[in-house]
C-alpha cells in the first residue's frame, strides 16, 4: 500500500515508478536535524579521512575546493516518507577523495560520517564507491546553503536521506559496523529505499 501524496490522489504514472514504497514526492526542500544550524567558518574549516583511529589525511577548505568535481542529478528520499526529484548537486566523489588521499581503497569495511552537531551515521564503503556519493559543496549551482548542510555534506542519495549527512566534519573508516545517532535509536543500519529499510529488522 503506497502512501499518498497531499494532494489526496495517486501520483502519475511516472511519478509512481520513481517513488520507493511507502513515499510521497514534495515540490519544496524541506529542513530536517537534530538541532540548530552550526556555524562554520570557511577559514577554520578542516575536513579529516580516519583509518580507525588514524587521521590519514586532512583538508582546508581551499584544498578541498581544488579536488575534482562531479556533477549528479537525481532523486532523494527521507525516511520520514518525502521524495524530492532532480535534485542537483556538486561536489567530490568519495572514489576523488581516497584517491587524492590513500590511493583509492578504502582501508576498511564501514565508514562513520561524523558532523559539526555530533551527529553522525554509519554507510558500509562499498555505498560510497563507485560514484554513487560524494561530498557536496553545491547545490542547484550554488553554494549549499547551511540550513541544508553547507559547506559540506555526504550525499549518499541512493540511501535514505539521513544517511547524508550535513556539515561534514570527518569521515572514519571503521573495522565494524558501528551505529550513527539515528542507528542508535532503532534505524536501520543500511537504509535502502527501494527496500523500506526504515527501522532495524527491515
Ligand atoms: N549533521 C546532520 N546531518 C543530518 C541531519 C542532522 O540532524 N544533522 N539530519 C539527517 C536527516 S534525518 C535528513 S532527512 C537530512 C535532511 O537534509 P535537509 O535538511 O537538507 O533536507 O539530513 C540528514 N543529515
Ligand atoms: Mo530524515
Amino acid at each position: 500500500m503506497a502512501t499518498r501524496g497531499f494532494t489526496g490522489r495517486p501520483p502519475p504514472a511516472e511519478a509512481r515508478a520513481r517513488l520507493p514504497p511507502g513515499q510521497h514526492e514534495v515540490k519544496d526542500f524541506p529542513i530536517l536535524q537534530i538541532g540548530p544550524t552550526p556555524r562554520i567558518d570557511l577559514l577554520r574549516w578542516r575536513f579529516v579521512l580516519y583509518d580507525r583511529a588514524r587521521p590519514v589525511k586532512s583538508w582546508s577548505w581551499d584544498q578541498f575546493d581544488a579536488l575534482p568535481k562531479t556533477k549528479w542529478r537525481g532523486d532523494i528520499h527521507c525516511v520520514t516518507t518525502w521524495s524530492k526529484f532532480d535534485t542537483l548537486w556538486e561536489g567530490v566523489t568519495v572514489d576523488d577523495l581516497l584517491a587524492d588521499a590513500t590511493h583509492g581503497e578504502p582501508p576498511t569495511p564501514y565508514a562513520l560520517a561524523v558532523s559539526f552537531d555530533d551527529y553522525s551515521t554509519n554507510v558500509p564503503a562499498a555505498d560510497l564507491l563507485g560514484g554513487r556519493a560524494m561530498i557536496a559543496t553545491r547545490y542547484a549551482g550554488q553554494p549549499i546553503t547551511p540550513d541544508h548542510g553547507g559547506p559540506a555534506r555526504l550525499l549518499v542519495p541512493h540511501l535514505y536521506f539521513w544517511k547524508s549527512a550535513k556539515w561534514l566534519r570527518a569521515l572514519r573508516f571503521t573495522e565494524a559496523d558501528e551505529p550513527g545517532f539515528w542507528e542508535e535509536s532503532g534505524y536501520h543500519m543500511r537504509g535502502d529505499p527501494w527496500r523500506e529499510q526504515r527501522f532495524r529488522g527491515d
